[in-house]
């Protein structure tokens, strides 16, 4: 069976990442339709299935397709998701925004370990990219010895910001080197050359919105307690498109870290990086590109001895952190049969 596929935000860095995801992945796309707003509709975009056209976003006709992707704006989403998943006509849709993360009727998902989840609802939310990629780590472990608390701080790429957040970094490097002024109207402060501890909004608990939902994220898609201990400091870094990520974990049973070794390298979606004596872990320039996380610098906790392990994860923020997480979605609501092709007439 092969489905029509929509992308709305096609030409954003997300979305982009989207087509070639699917078309790598050998997605069974039978028909790929892409919209757009106003400035992109017309244009065309090439694809493997062919020369694209770029539709004018119109509710009615994204529920032709099978499924569709949402790599736009939290705005856009609330305003046209529940359309285009309610009534007869109604197709499924995976939300790469934060709109509906938190609502109790729909999954929040990251496929190897909610997956099933999926079977419950037309509209699925796909999660924020620095959650995505510690759980591909967090989840074997919790599996393991059981998560009792986490503590991490974040390195976070430019890509972050989508394309425009890159441009912004590669330009006022550029600057910088040539002695002249840096613009920064997308981040808080110039990247190049600097950490910035801020990502999103500060909320009135003193935490950044970026960082909470991480917290509220993880409780969620693991089926923690609501009152789960995560804390994180999430920092913008200058590089391009991989986030990192330095984790702490408090857990519930004795650790073995040999143990926590074998079942990262065996865990779908990772790829153990973790050889101190050659220098081999993970960072941004070798997880760039990839779609499994790199998972290492791995050791026994000096803070809580036996009941503790921490752990560096580097991830590609436009795949496992959105693009390949959506389109892993889709495959399983495929494999799952929560997602139909349509009768056409
Ligand atoms: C960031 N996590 O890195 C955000 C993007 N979703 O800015």
């Amino acid at each position: 069976m092969s489905y029509t596929v929509g992308i709305v935000g096609a030409t954003g860095a997300v979305g982009q990442e989207i087509r070639n995801v699917l078309e790598t992945r050998d997605f069974p796309v039978e028909r790929l339709r892409i919209f757009g707003s106003a400035r992109s509709a017309g244009s065309t975009v090439a694809t493997k299935y062919g020369d694209v056209t770029v539709e004018l976003f119109d509710v009615a006709a994204a529920k032709q397709c099978d499924v569709v992707f949402l790599a736009v704006s939290g705005d856009f989403s609330l305003e046209h998701a529940r359309h285009l998943t309610q009534g007869d006509d109604a197709t499924v849709c995976i939300d790469n925004s934060s709109a509906f993360r938190y609502e109790a009727d729909v999954p929040l998902v990251v496929p190897e370990i909610n997956g099933a989840e999926t079977k419950k609802s037309k509209l699925i939310a796909n999660p924020n990219c620095t959650t995505a990629i510690a759980l591909m780590a967090l989840w074997p472990l919790h599996q393991l010895f059981g998560l009792k608390k986490v503590i991490m701080s974040t390195y976070q790429a430019a890509s972050g910001a989508g394309q425009p957040g890159m441009d912004e970094l590669t330009q006022g490097t550029q600057a910088y080197l040539n002695g002249e002024a840096v613009e920064n109207n997308i981040f808080a402060h110039p990247l190049p050359f600097n950490v910035i501890p801020q990502i999103d909004k500060f909320q009135s608990n003193g935490y950044t919105k970026e960082e909470m939902k991480v917290t509220w994220e993880t409780r969620k898609i693991c089926g923690l307690p609501d009152d789960f201990p995560l804390s994180c400091t999430a920092v913008r870094i200058p590089t391009i498109r991989a986030h990192s990520e330095s984790i702490v974990v408090e857990t519930e049973r004795p650790v073995d870290v040999a143990a926590a070794r074998q079942a990262l390298a065996q865990a779908p979606g990772v790829k153990l990086v973790d050889n101190t004596e050659q220098l081999e872990y993970p960072m941004p320039q070798t997880a760039t590109g990839q779609y499994d996380v790199e998972v290492g610098r791995l050791r026994k906790s000096i803070v809580y001895g036996d009941y503790g392990l921490e752990l560096f994860v580097c991830g590609d923020q436009l795949l496992r952190g959105a693009a390949l997480n959506a389109v892993l979605v889709a495959e399983e609501m495929v494999t799952n049969g929560s997602l139909q092709a349509k009768k056409t007439a």
